[in-house]
């Protein structure tokens, strides 16, 4: 195991249930540590270049729309194996899917209104904090 970084992103759905102090004392309690932060309203060119990989999927359009439809609040996280770890907090994609205790199975209501975002693996993380994130504003340690 070794220290990493990912991005995490509290959706527009749980931003606006004002459950964010809530899903960071999950990653608090899971020795994630919040090294930079910031609360922003995507405009549709910002969340369609973040998904671009997603841009052939027939749910793109759903997608993007949600997460436009209100304010987000963005983290880098650090930690012992911070991208596993976070995926395993957030639970499966879809609510209904997704384990008990998981951050999904309590706060998200759909497989679009999912709550949390997570990078999937080191190269997505890197790309992803710094999308968000130039290193001037990380505050590791
Ligand atoms: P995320 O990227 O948001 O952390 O979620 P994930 O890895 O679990 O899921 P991913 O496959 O990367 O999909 C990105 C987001 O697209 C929406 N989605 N909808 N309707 C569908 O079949 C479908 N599949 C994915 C979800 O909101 C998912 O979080
Ligand atoms: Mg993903």
């Amino acid at each position: 195991m070794s220290v990493e970084r990912t991005l995490s992103i509290i959706k527009p759905d749980a931003v606006a249930k004002n459950v964010i102090g809530q899903i960071i004392a999950r990653f608090e309690g899971a020795g994630l540590k919040v090294i930079a932060a910031r609360m922003m309203h995507l405009s549709r060119a910002d969340a369609e270049r973040f998904y671009a990989v997603h841009s052939a999927r027939p749910f793109f359009k759903d997608l993007v729309d949600f997460m436009i439809s209100g304010p987000v609040f963005v983290q880098a996280l650090e930690g012992e194996n911070a991208i596993q770890k976070n995926r395993d907090l957030m639970g499966a994609t879809d609510p209904k899917k997704a384990e008990k205790g998981t951050i999904r199975a309590d706060f998200a209501d759909s497989i679009d209104a999912n709550a949390v975002h997570g990078s999937d693996a080191p190269e997505t993380a890197k790309a992803e904090i710094a999308f968000f994130f130039p290193e001037i504003n990380i505050h590791s340690r």
